[in-house]
C-alpha cells in the first residue's frame, strides 16, 4: 500500500478527503483532531502502522506494519439520518461483512462491533463522537480489520481467539486497497439506506449466535444470560429469559459470549 495508489484507487469514489501515514499512533485520535477542525463528511484517516491502536475502554488493537488495514471515517451526518445514529455500528460491521462475504466468505456480526469469520474475531471497531455543545457535530468511525496473517495478535494478548482474512480465504489475496475499496463501496450503499427496515433485518440477518444461549458482560454488572433473538429498531440487542422474558441490551461497553 501506497499513498499515491491509495488516493487513486478511492478517488473513484464519493469520499471526502485522504489522509494517508505510513505510520500514526492512532488513526481514531488524528481523525478526532480532524473531525473538530472542519473535516469534510466521508474523509478517511488511513494508515499502514498503529502504535497506539485502541479498542474500547482503552483497549488495545493490534496493526503491525504492512499486514492489516487500519482507518478512521469522518461521518457529518445529515438531519434526516440524526435520528438513526444509534445504528451507525450496524453501518460499520455491515459494511465489513459485506466485503467480507464478496470474497467468497461468510462472515458473521459478533454485536456490538465484532465481525467473526469461523468464529473468530477478523475485525473491530470504534465509534467516538465529536461534540459542539450538546448536539453531535460528526462521528469517527474507526476500523481495523486482520488481512494477512501477520496481523493476528499472539493468542495469550487476546480474550476471544481472532484470525485474518488470508487465514480464511486460503487462495490468492486481494490487495489491501481493494479490500479497503470494497468496504468503503458498501459503506456508501448501506449509509442511503440507514434508515430502513430493511437495514435492520440485514444486519439482524447477519449476527452471529442467534437462537443460542449468549451471556452479556457489562462492567460492574451481573452478567445476562438469555437467547439471542434479534434487533430493536435502533439496534439494541434483544435476548429471551428463561421465563421468556424479553431483555433489551442497549449499546455500551458489553462484550457477548456464547454461554457454551
Ligand atoms: C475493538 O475493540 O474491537 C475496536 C477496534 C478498533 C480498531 C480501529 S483500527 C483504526 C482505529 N484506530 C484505533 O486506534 N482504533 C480503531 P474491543 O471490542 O474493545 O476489542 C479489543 C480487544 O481485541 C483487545 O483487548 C484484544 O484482546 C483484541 N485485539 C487487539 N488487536 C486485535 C487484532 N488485530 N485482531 C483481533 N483481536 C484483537
Amino acid at each position: 500500500m501506497n499513498e499515491n495508489s491509495l488516493k487513486k484507487t478511492l478517488s473513484k469514489l464519493n469520499i471526502g478527503d485522504v489522509r494517508y501515514f505510513d505510520s500514526i499512533g492512532s488513526t481514531n485520535d488524528e481523525a478526532l483532531a480532524w473531525a473538530a477542525t472542519g473535516a469534510r463528511d466521508l474523509s478517511i484517516i488511513i494508515a499502514d502502522e498503529q502504535t497506539q491502536g485502541r479498542g474500547r475502554l482503552n483497549r488495545k488493537w493490534f496493526t503491525p506494519k504492512g499486514s492489516a488495514l487500519a482507518f478512521s471515517l469522518i461521518l457529518r451526518p445529515s438531519a434526516a439520518l440524526r435520528p438513526h445514529l444509534s445504528r451507525t455500528v450496524g453501518l460499520a460491521t455491515l459494511s465489513i461483512a459485506d466485503s467480507c462475504s464478496k470474497l467468497g466468505l461468510v462472515p458473521l456480526i459478533k454485536w456490538p462491533n465484532d465481525i467473526l469469520l469461523n468464529g473468530k474475531k477478523t475485525a473491530g471497531i470504534l465509534i467516538e463522537t465529536v461534540w459542539s455543545g450538546e448536539d453531535i457535530d460528526s462521528l469517527v468511525i474507526g476500523m481495523g480489520i486482520n488481512v494477512y496473517k501477520t496481523s493476528v495478535p499472539p493468542t495469550e494478548l487476546l480474550q476471544f481467539p481472532a484470525t485474518s482474512i488470508e487465514d480464511q480465504l486460503g487462495k490468492k489475496m486481494p490487495e489491501r486497497e481493494e479490500i479497503l475499496k470494497s468496504v468503503l463501496n458498501a459503506f456508501i450503499h448501506w449509509r442511503e439506506r440507514m434508515a430502513t427496515d430493511e437495514f435492520i433485518d440485514v444486519w439482524e440477518g447477519a449476527l452471529s449466535f442467534r437462537g443460542e444461549q449468549v451471556q452479556i458482560h457489562a462492567e460492574s454488572e451481573a452478567p445476562i444470560i438469555g437467547e439471542l433473538n434479534g434487533l430493536e429498531s435502533d439496534g439494541s440487542l434483544r435476548l429471551h429469559d428463561i421465563h421468556d422474558k424479553s431483555i433489551i441490551v442497549r449499546f455500551g461497553d458489553v462484550s457477548l459470549r456464547p454461554t457454551a
